[in-house]
């Protein structure tokens, strides 16, 4: 009896052929915010090759991550679930360690059940993934993991308060641009492009560590921007005294700097110019990626989606770093371009990143999957004006959220306490509507947003975690007590 027969049949039935299935390039830069020139955010930004992609593709205006922190943000977007499913809020547990998410099909799982080669490098989950034997059920191939790369013998801004964490710290020291973690995950992206199997589609995922702190660059990424406080963000000094104390207890105690300290130590313009300077290096790291596409012939079949997993301060709010429900923390760059997409579409209705999951499955006719928080954003790549209804929703930890929809920015603290902003005047943030009462149906109308249930902290959850007992009035931020009283620390 021959089995053969058999055999190949249930081996299809595995690995399903996925021929005529467009490629996908699935682009990651780490706590890269709005500031890129076709998302507006800062008006000297030069960023040509995001810019290019953008003008190919549909880029999403309103576009917000689900976490304004690494690990949090990452799990949701690649398992398609929000944080208040997911019980994820800190920069631990990986996801696998939770036995509710140990077998959960991620995005790259769901493109290898269809046929599809799945290759990553550099930074796309956060941390360590559980060592190589397990990192092959993650994806197929592995590359590079990128990283800081090159990096002076010593801090170049000194002492950072808060613990003097060794990965805060920016500027221009010589070296070369090869040496750096982001220029190696580009070039193995590009390898692996030009010796793609034609017979067989890929989904190849490339994590940028840039503009992640340490912002080093070299002079020739300084020499883009002007050495003058023409760099420097708008901020309004008084920001901070109408937002909640409670605000406050979202980034109470972190490595990266106040803007107060910042000034003090003539350290804001360095740290602006050198987070512009690592901005336009990942750009041409993104670019020589698309150009590999361009030159094995394959732009025209792969589907690009290129994302950051949260926004970052730059002394806005009194602050840097993340953490944050304000649109400087939330706000990211997302866009799609390839076979299917709008070319120049520019959507202002809200969107967020856990949308990816189910608008890639769409994309690539894999079918949908019923389990999935996100909704598919392909109606927007046809037609930019196509509407939403659900805002963007953004939470960190539980009890806090921000709701974003086309015009308004709703936020509601652990506490009760509230913030309410109207983009079309304040795009910046400044006033807080909230309490007002010609606003009392804004609030209202966003406030049912609120996710109605939140999954408590999974089992090993730490880092940046905060809890709320309304009973005491107290919380607790990463183990520690803080109390109404207590001085906010600078
Ligand atoms: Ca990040
Ligand atoms: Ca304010």
């Amino acid at each position: 009896m021959n089995l053969f027969p058999i055999l190949a049949a249930s081996v299809c039935l595995l690995l399903p052929v996925a021929t005529g299935k467009p490629n996908v390039v699935f682009i990651a830069i780490d706590d890269q915010n709005d500031w890129v020139g076709a998302f507006g955010g800062h008006p000297l930004v030069k960023t040509p090759h995001l810019d290019r992609l953008a003008a190919r593709g549909t880029a999403f205006l309103n576009a917000h991550c689900n976490a304004p922190l690494c690990n949090p943000s990452r799990t949701s977007l690649m398992l398609g679930l929000r944080p208040t499913t997911t019980g994820i809020y800190g920069l631990e547990p990986w996801f696998r360690k939770v036995p509710e998410w140990a077998d959960r099909v991620t995005l790259p799982q769901h493109f290898k059940q269809h046929g599809y080669r799945t290759l990553s490098a550099g930074k796309v989950y956060h941390g360590g993934i559980g060592g190589p034997a397990k990192r092959k059920l993650e994806f197929d191939e592995w590359g590079p993991d990128g990283g800081v790369g090159a990096r002076p013998e010593k801090k170049l801004v000194g002492p950072t308060p808060m613990g003097n964490n060794p990965l805060v710290d920016w500027g221009v020291f010589p070296h070369r641009d090869e040496d750096k973690g982001d220029y190696k995950v580009a070039d193995w992206a590009i390898g692996q492009i030009r010796a793609a199997p034609k017979d067989r589609p890929f989904f190849l995922a490339a994590g940028f560590f840039l503009p992640h702190v340490p912002c080093y660059a070299t002079q020739r990424w300084f020499d883009l921007y002007p050495d003058d406080d023409s760099v420097l963000p708008r901020i309004l000094e008084s920001d901070r005294a109408d937002t909640p104390r409670f605000s406050w207890y979202l980034h109470w105690s972190l490595p990266e700097p106040r803007l107060k300290w910042l000034r003090e130590e003539k350290q804001w313009r360095n740290l602006v110019r050198s987070y512009l300077a690592c901005t336009s290096f990942v750009d041409a790291q993104v670019g020589r990626v698309m150009a590999a596409l361009e030159e094995a012939g394959l732009a025209e079949n792969t589907i690009v989606v290129l994302w950051s997993d949260h926004g970052w301060h730059l002394g806005e709010k009194g602050i840097s770093g993340k953490n944050t429900l304000w649109d400087d923390g939330t706000r990211v760059p997302l866009i799609f371009a390839g076979p299917g997409v709008g070319k120049g579409g520019r959507v202002t209705q809200p969107a967020d990143l856990l949308d990816i999951y189910p608008t890639l499955i769409e994309l690539c006719g894999l079918g949908p999957r019923a389990d999935l928080d996100g909704t598919s954003l392909v109606p927007q790549l046809k037609d930019p004006a196509a509407k939403r209804e659900r805002p963007a929703i953004t939470t960190h930890n539980p009890g806090n959220h921000g709701i974003r929809s086309e015009r308004w920015r709703y936020i509601r603290y652990a506490d009760g306490s509230e913030e309410l902003y109207d983009h079309r005047s304040d795009p910046d943030e400044w006033t807080n509507l909230a309490g007002r009462p010609e606003h009392a149906a804004v609030v209202a109308e966003h406030r049912r947003w609120l996710p109605e249930k939140e999954h408590p902290p999974v089992p090993g959850s730490a880092h940046r975690v905060l809890s709320y007992d309304p009973g005491r009035d107290e919380a607790e931020w990463e183990g520690r007590k803080v109390r109404r009283g207590d001085p906010v620390p600078e």
